[in-house]
């Protein structure tokens, strides 16, 4: 699947805001700071769409991105670790808590996970929270570069150990870097595959 068109939608700052068409939607979400705008960036060629930072929090809205007019990447705040201030950070959760939960257009979650750092308390939290609303997600390994492909093989077995103990089966998952430039093809695949296969829209489920 060729990305040609890229249109951004403007940040949305309340999760009752609608988007301008009902089409599916893909949403990038983990913790702060682990590559999700970055992701997207990469995905639809353009360097400079997202805001990327080293600083955690830098995404603080539901940013949409309306690919060839027929479906949607989305760039969430992150979760964990950020030094904005206490209520800012609360509005920031539940803005993209209530978009998880309630927007009936996801279709799938891609949760992001630093491939140096192990299953931290806030994703198995979160991931509870994912299983048991029944919302699809896969996994991605980001900044992969940043490790041996040895020790990035070992950290994964023992993410795959560790998620299975506590969640019973892993789900789908990729692996991704940036500056290596690989990964991104996959992803794309993936999309296109769930894209094809149906736009049946999640039923409404209820926020915790
Ligand atoms: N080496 C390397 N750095 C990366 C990669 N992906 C992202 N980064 C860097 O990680 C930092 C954070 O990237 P962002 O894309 O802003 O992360 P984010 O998850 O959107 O962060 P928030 O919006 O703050 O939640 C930036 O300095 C990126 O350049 C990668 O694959 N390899
Ligand atoms: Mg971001």
């Amino acid at each position: 699947m060729k990305i040609i068109s890229v249109q951004f939608e403007g940040s949305k700052i309340q999760s009752n805001q609608l988007f301008l068409y009902n089409f599916p939607e893909y949403a990038f979400i983990g913790r702060t700071n682990v590559g999700k705008s970055s992701l997207i960036n990469w995905i639809t060629n353009r360097r400079k769409l997202a805001k990327i930072s080293s600083f955690p929090g830098r995404t603080q809205f539901i940013n949409p991105f309306l690919i060839n007019h027929q479906w949607y990447l989305i760039d969430l705040p992150g979760y964990g670790y950020s030094s904005i201030c206490q209520k800012k950070k609360k509005k920031i959760q539940k803005l993209m808590m209530d978009y998880i939960f309630y927007r009936k257009n996801l279709v799938n979650l891609f949760l992001l996970i630093d491939s140096r750092i192990f299953l931290q308390k806030s994703d198995i939290h979160f991931i509870q929270k994912l299983k048991f609303f029944q919302i699809p997600f896969c996994i991605v390994f980001t900044k992969t570069d940043k490790i041996y492909p040895r020790i990035l093989n070992k950290n994964i077995d023992f993410f795959k150990k560790e998620f299975e103990k506590i969640f019973f089966s892993m789900p789908k998952y990729f692996k991704v870097s940036i500056k290596n430039r690989s990964g991104r093809e996959k992803i794309i695949q993936y999309i296109n595959e769930i894209y094809k296969k149906n736009f049946s829209l999640r039923r409404k489920t209820k926020y915790p």
